[in-house]
């Protein structure tokens, strides 16, 4: 219980909010997001994130077990949350049903802990409505209990999507994947921000805070998308904090595809809104 509340503390910098460095898109998204069109060449080399991790404010760092082990021994200084499971974006796109299987178990995560690693936490993603889901929730509940025991905090990443999903954006859907999360006892969860369409002519921060609500005791952040320029992100969290009842972020690419000052700048306007109130002009002005 000690060691959960010292991690829990570490993850949240002491506020119960999470900025979470999403680093798992080499697998999510190949080395697409890494070597796009005017994207600064640092953000090729895999150093980059740890870089950032370092210099800049963040409440963990998430990536895969393999790319942290490569890397933690120079940057110890980071909360790690490995990701146990993944899959890349050339399976079960769009119409088809996802699977993301969980690619180690807890004991390989434990041992790296037991070299000194500093892990606080783990990170699962389910793919709800997909044909797979029972078994990923199976697998994501299992993990839970299993780190909860072990002293670990665990976020989940929850993606409506598959045949059985028509809109992965639905703010149902949303608040839907937001109730299943607590239920199965995450300490955050990570859901795309609500689309609202049609009739609906809420905000999507309106929208979400039905989301945080269904989340309860579960912290409820948002993944941050493809690279905006600053304001309009920062405002974007903001208004996801502020209206829609948002618990932090879960920012990757948004971080990543920058020069590593301008990252790193980033990352400190982010925890500013994040975890200590700040207004957006007074984040931009860090
Ligand atoms: P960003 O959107 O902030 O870059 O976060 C990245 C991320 O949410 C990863 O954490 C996740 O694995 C991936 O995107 C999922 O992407 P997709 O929705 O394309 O499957």
């Amino acid at each position: 219980r000690d060691e959960y509340i010292e991690n829990y503390l570490k993850a949240t910098r002491g506020t119960g909010r999470l900025m979470l460095f999403a680093c798992d898109q080499k697998i999510e998204h190949l080395n697409k997001d890494f070597y796009g069109e005017g994207i600064d060449i640092a953000d090729a080399e895999p150093q980059h994130l740890f870089e950032i991790g370092r210099q800049g404010v963040c409440g963990v760092l998430a990536g895969q077990r393999g790319l942290i082990a490569q890397y933690a021994a120079d940057y110890p200084e980071i909360n790690y949350l490995v990701k146990m499971n993944s899959k890349t974006n050339l399976v079960g796109v769009k119409q088809d049903d996802p699977y993301s299987p969980q690619l180690y178990d807890l004991d390989a995560v434990l041992a790296m802990r037991e070299a000194g690693v500093n892990i606080v936490g783990l990170g699962y993603t389910i793919y709800l409505g997909s044909e797979y889901e029972s078994t990923m929730m199976a697998e994501a509940g299992e993990l839970i209990a299993q780190a909860h025991a072990n002293g670990l905090l665990v976020v989940l990443w929850i993606y409506p999507r598959g045949k059985a999903v028509a809109a992965e954006k639905d703010p149902d859907l949303i608040a839907g994947a937001a109730g299943v999360a607590l239920c199965l006892g995450a300490d955050f969860v990570k859901v795309n921000p609500p689309k609202p369409e049609g009739d609906d002519t809420r905000t999507p921060a309106e929208a979400l805070k039905v989301a945080s609500m269904a989340a309860g005791r579960t912290g409820l952040v948002c993944a941050g998308g493809s690279t905006v320029d600053a304001e309009t992100f920062l405002t974007q969290l903001y208004d996801q904090i502020h209206v829609g009842g948002a618990c932090g972020n879960a920012t990757g690419r948004n971080i990543h595809q920058r020069s590593l000052d301008e990252a790193v700048r980033l990352t400190k306007a982010i925890s500013a809104i994040t975890l200590a109130d700040y207004s957006v002009a007074d984040a931009l002005a860090i």
